[in-house]
């Protein structure tokens, strides 16, 4: 994943109806159905009486204007008591914990994280990410058991992604840039899971022949026209986008692409989901 610049999130807030209207006419699922199916829970078993707060983090690069917001507006459209901290940081966490908040999020520039002080629950956003995307995919294309799916890109996206369509009976194949990173997360579904997954060595080739494709890499446009047909259903988490633009109006209306709110959401019910 690449970092967020404030123009990729700065229309989160007001456009959240929109986008869950949006989601529902893609999947047949909102936002919290969709997060519920990846969190492996029900929206009922979601406890919602947790409250939630964002901490914005100085460290590395420093803040990103509008992100700890953003991520705030998401668990609140979600229907959780959620606020930014005044403080950041370790003030910010005291913050929180003083204001009674049972769920922490903060993000440096490696971890974006959620924390359940109540339950000790942990989810990371690169990993739930990779999961929400492969819960929201298997809706909006029907169910994706037995069916090819090529996941681009073996980070730590890629890897939950993986490993959420192996548990759907998906057939992967995986592509990276670097061929050792493909092999090692083929290995690692495997000794997880038992199912073997193929690895790709050349992405036009493999871009030609799949029609489900989930985009987990940071790399822009690469998905050109010529790679779109009708069957084509592309996932694709986070900024920037790898379908270019005139490849973009043949598929839109079968691809799934946000900066932060599928993986925001997931994270939620994961720490909140009753047992
Ligand atoms: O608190 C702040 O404002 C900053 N410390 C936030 C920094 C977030 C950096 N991380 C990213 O931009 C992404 N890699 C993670 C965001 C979700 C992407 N799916």
């Amino acid at each position: 994943m690449t970092r967020l610049k404030t123009e990729d999130i700065s229309h989160i807030k007001a456009s959240l109806d929109k986008y869950n209207r949006d989601l529902i006419v893609k999947t047949g699922a909102t936002l919290g159905q969709i997060a519920a199916y990846a969190a492996e829970t029900g929206e009922e078993k979601v406890c919602r009486n947790f409250k939630v707060a964002v901490i914005p983090f100085t460290c590395g690069r420093g803040i990103i204007e509008g992100f700890t917001q953003a991520v705030a507006s998401i668990t609140g459209f979600l229907g959780f008591n959620s606020f930014v901290t005044e403080n950041t940081d370790a003030g910010g966490v005291a913050e929180a914990v003083e204001k009674g908040a049972e769920i922490l999020m903060m993000a440096d520039d490696d971890k974006f994280v959620a924390i359940n002080r109540v339950t000790a629950r942990v989810s990371d956003n690169g990993e739930a990410t990779g999961r929400g995307y492969a819960a929201a995919l298997d809706l909006m294309a029907g169910g994706l058991r037995n069916r090819n799916v090529l996941i681009l890109g073996a980070g730590p996206v890629g890897k939950g992604a993986a490993l959420a369509l192996a548990k759907l009976g998906a057939k992967i194949s995986i592509f990276d840039i670097k061929p050792r990173c493909s092999n090692r997360l083929a290995e690692e579904v495997h000794e997880k899971t038992g199912i073997t997954v193929r690895t790709e060595g050349n992405l036009d080739r493999a871009l030609l022949v799949n029609k489900i494709i989930y985009d987990a890499t940071p790399a822009p446009s690469f998905i050109h026209k010529r790679h779109i047909t009708p069957d084509t259903f592309i996932a694709a988490p986070g900024i920037p986008l790898g379908v270019d633009s005139e490849a973009l109006p043949e598929v839109a209306d079968r691809l799934l692409h946000d900066p932060l709110e599928i993986g925001v959401a997931t994270m939620i019910y994961d720490v909140c989901k009753q047992a």
